[in-house]
């Protein structure tokens, strides 16, 4: 893998000189930040042999969402709760597994911030070997300091998060994550055991040529969205507009991922069944978001930025239209029209 510095940097350091160069830093985020990584390379280490042993498939129960828990995520949810319960920095958790708030233990302290999650994103791909991921977001706490959170530090919009990121199991895996200063991609080396730099200060392109959306719901939006797709497939010679490339992975991580380095728009609308969308604002959308903003990139629900939605409910679900600045405005003049 080629380095991008001269020097080798591992994510711990990363975060170490992020925080140095951030004023009244205590360090207690950036602890927040290592002990994740740590969850993220246990996961990895898992989701890597998930073949090897029974992990796969799936529990047999349904979550919140009504769909089918399986083991992995399971098995992820408990790993970052449990590597985060105790650290004294957070004042309790959200997962998109659980139904509510996950308190934190007796006897341990109640911290600064709080932290969202979702363990295994893309979680239908687990058994046919297609990357999955996982994408966190931490809040600052909004209620009294040494008490347990309560709903009101996870409602907040997503422009308030102070750090957001993602893991994506893959071919290789790396953690991508934003704490409002630029974002940074690191690959994990499993011979040492660490996550090291190898994308530094990621930019969206501007313009991308690649549309991800889940076409098999067309009949079911909006005309404007439709109309939107049709144009995205056609060669429009007088306006020197070649048809763009669908690629949809089915997982949010991979397919945003790709949007950032590659560019493009991925997209998951509101439909005539699901009036706001599949994905979860606290979970999915935020986190995304906001790294893809500070990438360079937009982030709308087709009506506002995403960032600013003022969350009503844990598990509230949103349109989502991210990627590259030109394309989503392109989307946006479509639903504009009549
Ligand atoms: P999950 O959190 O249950 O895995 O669901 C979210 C996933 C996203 O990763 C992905 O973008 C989307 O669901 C795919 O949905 P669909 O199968 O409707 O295209
Ligand atoms: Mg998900």
């Amino acid at each position: 893998m080629p380095l991008v510095h001269d020097k080798v940097i591992t994510i711990e350091r990363h975060i170490i000189e992020q925080q140095e160069r951030s004023d009244g830093a205590t360090g207690d985020f950036s602890a927040v930040l290592r002990d994740l990584t740590l969850a993220f390379k246990i996961i990895n280490r898992e989701v890597m042999r998930a073949g090897l042993v029974d992990a796969l498939g799936a529990t047999g129960t349904r979550n919140i969402q009504g769909e089918m828990v399986q083991k992995l995520d399971a098995f992820a949810d408990t790993v970052i709760y449990r590597a985060m319960d105790h650290t004294g920095h957070l004042c309790g958790m959200a997962s998109e597994e659980n139904a509510d708030i996950l308190p934190i233990p007796e006897p341990y302290k109640c911290g600064k911030y709080v932290l969202l999650f979702d363990p295994l994103d893309g979680s239908s791909n687990i058994d046919v070997n297609v990357s999955i991921g996982t994408i966190f977001s931490i809040l600052r706490r909004v209620t009294p300091e040494g008490t347990p959170g309560t709903l009101k530090d996870f409602l907040q919009p997503g422009y308030k998060q102070i750090a957001a990121g993602y893991t994506i199991y893959g071919p290789s895996t790396m953690l991508v994550y934003t704490a409002g200063r630029g974002v940074y991609g690191f690959t994990y080396d499993p011979s040492v055991g660490e996550f090291l730099l190898s994308h530094d200060d990621i930019r969206i392109p501007p313009h991308g040529t690649i549309y991800s959306v889940n076409e098999g719901n067309y009949h079911k939006w909006d005309r404007r969205m439709q109309r939107y797709i049709d144009w995205a497939k056609k060669d429009i010679p007088e306006e020197g507009k070649k048809a763009y490339s669908l690629r949809y992975i089915g997982s949010m991580v991979a397919d945003v991922h790709r949007t950032l380095l590659y560019g493009g728009v991925f997209l998951y609308p509101a439909d005539i069944k699901s009036h706001r969308g599949k994905l979860r604002l606290l979970y999915e959308a935020n986190p995304m978001s906001f790294v893809v903003e500070q990438a360079g990139g937009l982030a709308r629900d087709g009506g506002q930025r995403v960032l600013e939605i003022l969350p009503e409910k844990l598990h509230q679900r949103t349109p989502l239209i991210v990627g590259s600045p030109q394309n989503v405005t392109e989307v946006e003049r479509f639903l504009k029209e009549d």
